[in-house]
């Protein structure tokens, strides 16, 4: 699905704004077919949760509605008028002029409706009905509930089976956009690099809606050069001398495709895109070629009153202070991120493992990891879950709308599921398969690697591409006994290495919660010191391990979370602040990322 753009054939329209709002508390019907009976504003793109200070509406887990109006000018009647989310978290129900338009489950891909049919002269009235419930059938899962009050009323409840607040609504820009009525509708970019030439193939096909005579592709330098072209819907173009996109050195070519008919150009659209090989060799991750270290951090959609909802400053800072800290790279945990934030990683250069919303398979916790290596522990979360279809769904929308980033090196396919438990390896298989099959750029896949999936424990770990492990030796294991946790760490290491030499191994996670401002002379957890010296311990084993190629912390910033014991106004992992100060271990970070080149 391409992302909507203005060109010469295409116009866009914004619907962000302020739109009626209105939690159903179902006891009564809510019928689209009149104005819904809305009692507040919420601002879109956003979360609804944190912009209201009534705990019922930022709590409420169950059914919640937006509207607007809008119009489409006359002169844009005789063409294509499609109604695009970025995403609607996590079920949603479309209705224009009363009559539903569009149905998407799934709460961080884009969708659209043709609203042709439905559109009337003069306004039309946009209702939109949202689900932010979560099962044992969603990603991510949830434990649901509900209980009846005496007055007879169902209150639904939601655990979020992860660590992070369930924010829900709009959360990325709804756009009205035309095309004319024979449109390119797809556009896919599998460049071949020859990196001893300097040259490459750029594999280009084009899918269209209606039928072309003809379809042009012009591939566009940064400067505006034109550097390749050709016909027809499956090219492939060579670049001689090729610009190639390197981390945190991005650079963007344009592939310029018409659609022509009775030799007039019909629609056009304009694709950016970089050209770099991906491959993983001999233990190292290679990027054009080269050995590439992961230098970054394990993120979250998460800013104060937007919620999860865009928020685009905040990405254009949160890029600033990796580049700052000479990191290069990050992980979309644990859901797609938005469109806008891909486009914006291509053009800085930032390096991107691409996570699917797949958190929480797991059924139940412990930490007793001797009991899972012996395989002296039951886990039925392979039974008791019934993710497959979701997984299937998310993994196919994933792949088609981030299969041309440049900043996408990898996918995970799921982040800490019960790798341990049996039947763990007969879920992922087909997985892993379907997005083999689908990439057309055949970049590596992972699996994040919970920590009581150690070598001995874990089921699966011979489908990945690259061992990606969340590690939290000295902090949710020997807490404060840096000590011990030092030896955990290399011996954990030396046993992957052992079990697979051939497997490049990153942490994607690992971190101590601290809150901001607490210091200690003994260095004790919660306080600056400890999560300082924390991350030197961890750097001084990482460096003993030449199969070793990344390091991303947890987390970047603090982030909001559900209630519970463990967490204080949320989760204080960040070496940021949720508004973005530096912790004190950023100073030490920030040496030492600068110190390690990109490519070793
Ligand atoms: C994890 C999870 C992450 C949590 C983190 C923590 O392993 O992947 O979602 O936030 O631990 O801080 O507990």
């Amino acid at each position: 699905m391409l992302y909507p753009i203005a060109t010469e054939s295409r116009t866009l329209t914004d619907l962000n704004g302020v739109w009626k709002f209105m939690i159903d508390r179902e006891t009564e019907t809510v019928d689209p077919a009149s104005p819904i009976p809305a009692d507040r504003r919420m601002a879109v793109p956003a979360s609804f949760n944190d912009q209201t200070v009534d705990r019922d509406v930022r709590e409420h887990s169950g059914y919640f509605w937006y509207e607007r109006e809008f119009s489409v000018a006359k002169a844009l009647l005789n063409e294509r008028v499609v109604l695009r989310f970025g995403s609607a978290t996590h079920e949603a129900w479309v209705y224009v002029n009363g009559k539903q338009a569009a149905y998407h489950k799934g709460g961080f891909m884009p969708f659209e409706a043709e609203l042709n049919e439905y559109l009337e002269p003069g306004k039309n009235r946009l209702t939109i009905r949202i689900s932010n419930l979560l099962d044992h059938t969603t990603l991510p899962v949830g434990n649901y509930s509900e209980k009846k009050t005496d007055d007879g009323r169902l209150i639904r409840n939601v655990d979020e089976n992860f660590d992070f607040f369930n924010y829900a609504g709009l959360h990325r820009p709804v756009r009205l956009y035309t095309t004319p009525k024979t449109y390119i509708q797809d556009i896919t970019i599998a460049p071949e690099v020859d990196l001893q030439n300097g040259s490459a193939d750029v594999n280009v096909s084009v899918e269209s809606g209606g039928s072309f005579d003809e379809i042009r592709v012009t591939l566009i330098d940064e400067d505006g050069v034109e550097v390749g072209e050709a016909a027809g819907a499956e090219t492939s173009i060579s670049v001689k001398q090729v610009h190639l996109w390197e981390p945190l050195q991005a650079y963007l070519y344009t592939a310029r495709v018409e659609g022509v008919n009775d030799g007039e150009v019909v629609d056009v659209y304009e694709e950016p895109f970089g050209i770099r090989s991906v491959e993983v060799k001999d233990a190292q991750f290679l990027i054009n070629g080269k050995p590439f270290y992961f230098k970054g951090f394990g993120k979250h959609e998460d800013t104060y009153v937007n919620g999860r909802g865009l928020n685009e400053a905040y990405n254009v800072l949160d890029i600033s202070l990796m580049k700052d800290m000479g990191a290069n790279s990050f992980r979309t945990s644990h859901y797609p991120y938005s469109e806008e934030m891909m486009r914006l990683c291509d053009r800085e250069g930032i390096v991107v493992i691409d996570e699917t919303p797949a958190v929480g398979l797991m059924a139940s916790f412990n930490f007793d990891i001797s009991a899972l290596e012996r395989g002296d522990f039951t886990d039925d979360t392979w039974e008791v879950l019934d993710t497959s279809e979701a997984h299937e769904q998310v993994l196919r929308e994933l792949v088609a709308r981030d299969k041309n980033h440049a900043s996408v090196v990898m996918w995970s396919i799921a982040n800490e599921a019960a790798n341990y438990a049996d039947g763990a390896y007969e879920y992922f298989k087909p997985l892993f398969d379907l997005t083999r099959s689908l990439d057309p750029q055949n970049r590596p896949c992972t699996y994040v690697n919970i920590m009581m999936a150690t070598p001995k424990a874990d089921r699966s770990s011979e489908l990945v591409d690259v061992l990606a492990l969340n590690r939290y030796y000295g902090w949710y294991v020997q807490n404060g006994d840096l000590k011990t946790a030092e030896e955990k760490t290399r011996a954990e290491l030396k046993e992957w290495s052992e079990k697979h030499p051939e497997k490049p191994i990153m942490y994607t996670e690992y971190g101590a919660d601290t809150v901001a401002g607490f210091h200690s002379p003994y260095g004790e957890p919660f306080s600056e010191e400890y999560q300082q010296e924390y991350y030197q311990m961890n750097s001084r084993v990482f460096d003993e391990f030449p199969n070793f190629v990344g390091e991303q912390l947890w987390n970047f910033a603090d982030f909001q979370t559900k209630f519970g014991i463990m967490r204080a106004q949320g989760n204080k992992k960040g070496i940021f602040t949720r508004s973005r100060e530096p912790k004190m271990t950023v100073q030490y970070l920030k040496q030492r990322w600068s110190s390690i080149p990109e490519f070793g």
